[in-house]
C-alpha cells in the first residue's frame, strides 16, 4: 500500500522531444510574450514600445502531467527564443520558491544559463547540454539564452514551492546579463 494516501498520478513514463519542446502526455502550456516582461529588462521604455508593437514571445514553458502540488515532482520544458532588449539577452521573469525549496535544471539545446540571487549574493550558472544547476532553496532564478538560436532547458522542482514573482521585482537578480562583441557579459543588477 503506498504510504501517501492519495497519489494524484500513477507510476508514469513521460516522453519529451528536445526539438519541439514538447513533453507527453502533455499538461499545461505558459507563452510569455514582451507583455508579459514588465519590469524585467532595464531598458524598461524600449519593452513597453516593442510590447505595443510586435508583442514577441520571448519564452514558453511546456508541463507534464505531474501536478504542481506537496510531494509531487513537477517537470518542465523552457524555451528560449533568441534576442535582446537594447542587449539586454533574452530571459524568464524569474522567481523565488515562497516555501524554500531546492530545484534542477538539465541543459537540453543551445546556449544559455541561469542567474541566481539570494538577497546578497547572486551567481551565473552555464546550463548547456550535459550539464545540470543546482538550485538551492532560497536562491531566486531567472534563465537567460545567451546563443544564436533557442535555448531549452528541463526543469524538475517540488510542486509545493510556488513561484514568488514580486520578489525578483522588488529584490532584483544581483546580475543582468548582456551580449557585448558576441561575448556574454554580466554587469551589476543596478
Ligand atoms: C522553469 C521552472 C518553472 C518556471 C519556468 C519559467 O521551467 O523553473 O517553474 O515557471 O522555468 O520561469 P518563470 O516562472 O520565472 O517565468
Ligand atoms: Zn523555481
Amino acid at each position: 500500500m503506498s504510504l501517501y494516501a492519495k497519489p494524484p498520478i500513477d507510476p508514469t513514463q513521460i516522453s519529451f522531444d528536445v526539438s519541439s519542446g514538447v513533453i507527453s502526455p502533455a499538461g499545461p502550456t505558459l507563452v510569455r510574450r514582451l507583455s508579459d516582461l514588465a519590469g524585467c529588462f532595464k531598458d524598461e521604455t524600449t519593452r513597453a514600445a516593442l510590447a505595443d508593437k510586435d508583442n514577441k514571445e520571448v519564452y514558453r514553458v511546456t508541463s507534464s502531467l505531474v501536478p504542481e502540488v506537496p510531494r509531487e515532482l513537477p517537470q518542465s520544458i523552457t524555451t528560449i527564443y533568441c534576442g535582446n532588449i537594447s542587449g539586454e539577452l533574452f530571459m524568464t521573469k524569474g522567481h523565488q520558491h515562497p516555501d524554500p525549496q531546492g530545484e534542477i535544471y538539465l541543459g537540453l539545446a543551445g546556449e544559455g544559463g541561469v542567474i541566481m540571487f539570494d538577497g546578497t549574493k547572486s551567481k551565473w550558472v552555464e546550463v548547456t547540454v550535459g550539464k545540470i544547476a543546482y538550485i538551492p532553496p532560497g536562491w531566486a532564478h531567472r534563465s537567460i539564452n545567451t546563443g544564436k538560436s533557442e535555448y531549452k532547458f528541463l526543469a524538475v522542482y517540488p510542486g509545493g514551492a510556488g513561484h514568488d514573482y514580486q520578489w525578483v521585482l522588488d529584490n532584483g537578480m544581483g546580475l543582468r546579463a548582456y551580449l557585448e562583441n558576441e561575448q556574454l557579459v554580466l554587469k551589476d543588477f543596478k
